[in-house]
């Protein structure tokens, strides 16, 4: 006779069997039967956060360093309703997490109930897939698919809603079906051709550029791209999700394209006359004015999602598959050049640029600071605003996949949450969360998880005493109107005495070293202001809507 086991077991039973080690999340009314049987799988180890959409980006940040899906854990009602900025962040940045949300009781469904939501409604344009499990028998199955699903193709989130019914429902054990190959997706095949037809553009260019995004990160295809960028002598741009999927320093590497890009690399997009784009989606804060944007270039598109390929951007030539095995056949199908007099000319316009920020507690400091400490053998991970810009341009990556931020939804408070996730992913590394003073009040309350946890991270406070972002586009666009963008801040030394860790506030440059080293060195999470100055601005900048060629430049 087979074992019988409520949904509550069978969910806890087959996370384990999925290899889940980690979840994030918060208890309440609907998932209670959930947690109650959560004590009797050690292998599950739990990390109660503050605000579930901490729980949300700590998942995410858990996947997008260890490559396997992050968990996250919520009640119905409010606690899903607040995944919901975490699971769209994860949506627009192709990361494989899967949520668990308790759901009131099944004949409770459509009454209006007591903290009842349409969460499967709510999530469905930005999730994957959803599922409302009506039926204990069918939870080992649904589980098994949603994991296989987040991580199958371009990667995403799912969210798998479980009414408490069915959490306390009893039914026989079965075992979870092997999903894993339904969800496979095979290259599409015959490629060659195609690979042939991108190689002789690439052969024939005179200005060929390569552009590098988060899909060379997500399909681990970095010996692959430098393959194919030393063999062609093609520059090599990162968009702000590809930072790191190529090492910085590199001769090739020319830096970030788009709104806050370098006025060279922009450049050198307005003048290619072939770009071979991985695993990106030429977002529109890359492409600027789409009618003006790499005027003279035909375009070669490698992406896993074929809804891609030719959305924003007129596509030559359009490749659909796994960007490590397609630029493993491009490289065979390329002859070695080396663009020489094609990088001479970008470099050129490299050197005319001015320094753009003043001395002093510069960005450029800090992070300089930042890099000595840790001797660059860190994980970055930023928040949204001119902290997330200074940072994508100023620190030198050299390791693959150690930057690590928000960028389709743009979401402040990601940074300090989703380095919790970063860290248990990584338990070895250093991690640093570098926020601005806005986003970091947005979830400063999971310093008390990182300490009731133990879980090391370094937060950097960017404090310019405003919306630095918003403020800098008051300036630019609002005739000067900072209108609600100056924010006050607590005491952060204060703030961390408060939850028991060490705090630093740096105003001078000189005491930079010392303040980064000693919270580098403290074994557990430390926090760091730096009072940087107040109307710094991040330049070169690309007025929204405007054309690659016409960039605002910083006049100091
Ligand atoms: C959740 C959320 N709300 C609002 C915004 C709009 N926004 C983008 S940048 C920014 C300012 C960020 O200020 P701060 O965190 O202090 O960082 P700074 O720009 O000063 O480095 C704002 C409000 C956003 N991106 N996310």
């Amino acid at each position: 006779m087979s074992e019988t086991l409520t949904g509550a077991h069978i969910l806890c039973r087959s996370l384990v069997a999925s290899g889940v080690e980690t979840l994030f999340g918060y208890p309440g009314g609907a998932i209670m039967p959930f947690y109650h049987a959560l004590p009797e799988y050690p292998r599950l180890r739990h990390i109660l956060v503050r605000h579930e959409q901490a729980a949300a980006h700590a998942a995410d940040g858990y996947a997008r360093a260890s490559g396997r899906v992050g968990v996250c854990v919520a009640t119905s009602g409010p606690g899903a309703t607040n995944l919901v900025t975490g699971l769209a962040t994860a949506h627009m940045d192709s990361s494989p997490v899967v949520a668990i949300t308790g759901q009131v009781s099944r004949p409770m469904i459509g009454r209006d109930a007591f903290q009842e939501t349409d969460i499967i409604g709510i999530t469905l344009p930005i999730t994957k897939q959803n599922y409302l499990v009506q039926d204990a028998a069918d939870l080992a199955a649904v589980v098994a698919e949603a994991l296989a699903v987040a991580q199958a193709g371009r990667p995403g989130p799912v969210l798998i809603d479980i009414p408490k019914d069915v959490q306390n429902q009893k039914v026989p054990s079965t075992s979870p079906p092997d999903v894993g190959a339904r969800h496979a997706v095979p290259l599409p095949s015959p490629i060659d051709d195609v690979v042939r037809d991108a190689a002789s553009l690439i052969a024939a260019a005179q200005r060929p550029l390569l552009m590098v995004g988060h899909g060379v990160i997500l399909a681990n295809a970095y010996a692959e791209v430098r393959a194919l960028a030393e063999r062609t002598g093609m520059p090599v741009i990162t968009t702000l999700l590809g930072i790191s999927a190529f090492p910085e320093g590199h001769p090739l590497h020319l830096g970030m394209p788009g709104m806050h890009g370098e006025v060279h690399v922009n450049r050198a997009i307005q003048r290619a006359d072939v770009i071979v784009a991985i695993g990106l989606r030429f977002d529109d804060r890359v492409t600027g004015n789409l009618a003006a944007f790499a005027p003279r270039a035909q375009v070669v598109h490698i992406d896993l999602d074929r809804s891609e390929i030719g959305r924003n951007v007129p596509t030559a030539v359009g490749i659909v598959g796994d960007a490590a095995e397609v630029t493993r056949r491009l490289v065979a199908a390329t002859r070695p050049r080396d663009c020489a007099g094609w990088r001479a000319e970008i470099e050129g316009g490299r050197r005319q640029q001015a320094a753009t920020y003043r001395g002093g507690m510069s960005p450029e400091a800090i992070l300089a600071a930042i890099r000595d400490a840790t001797r660059g053998e860190c994980t970055i991970v930023t928040d949204v605003g001119q902290h997330q810009m200074w940072v994508a341009k100023l620190f030198p990556y050299r390791r693959p996949n150690t930057h690590i931020t928000s960028g389709g939804l743009g979401t402040m408070g990601f940074a300090v949450p989703a380095a919790m996730g970063v860290h248990l992913a990584r338990p070895g590394e250093t991690v640093w969360a570098i926020s601005g003073d806005g986003g970091f009040q947005m979830n400063m309350a999971e310093i008390a998880t990182m300490v009731q946890e133990g879980l090391t991270v370094k937060l950097a406070v960017f404090n310019n005493g405003y919306l630095g972002m918003v403020r800098q586009w008051q300036q630019f666009f609002h005739g000067k109107r900072y209108s609600s963008t100056p924010i006050w801040s607590p005491d952060y030394v204060k703030l961390a005495e408060a939850y028991g860790i060490p705090g630093y506030r740096v105003r001078d440059a000189g005491e930079l070293a010392d303040a980064v080293g000693r919270a580098t060195a403290d074994p557990g999470p430390a926090l760091v202001e730096f009072v940087i100055e107040q109307e710094a601005n991040v330049y070169p900048m690309i007025p929204p809507g405007g054309s690659l060629s016409e960039p605002i430049e910083a006049t100091v």
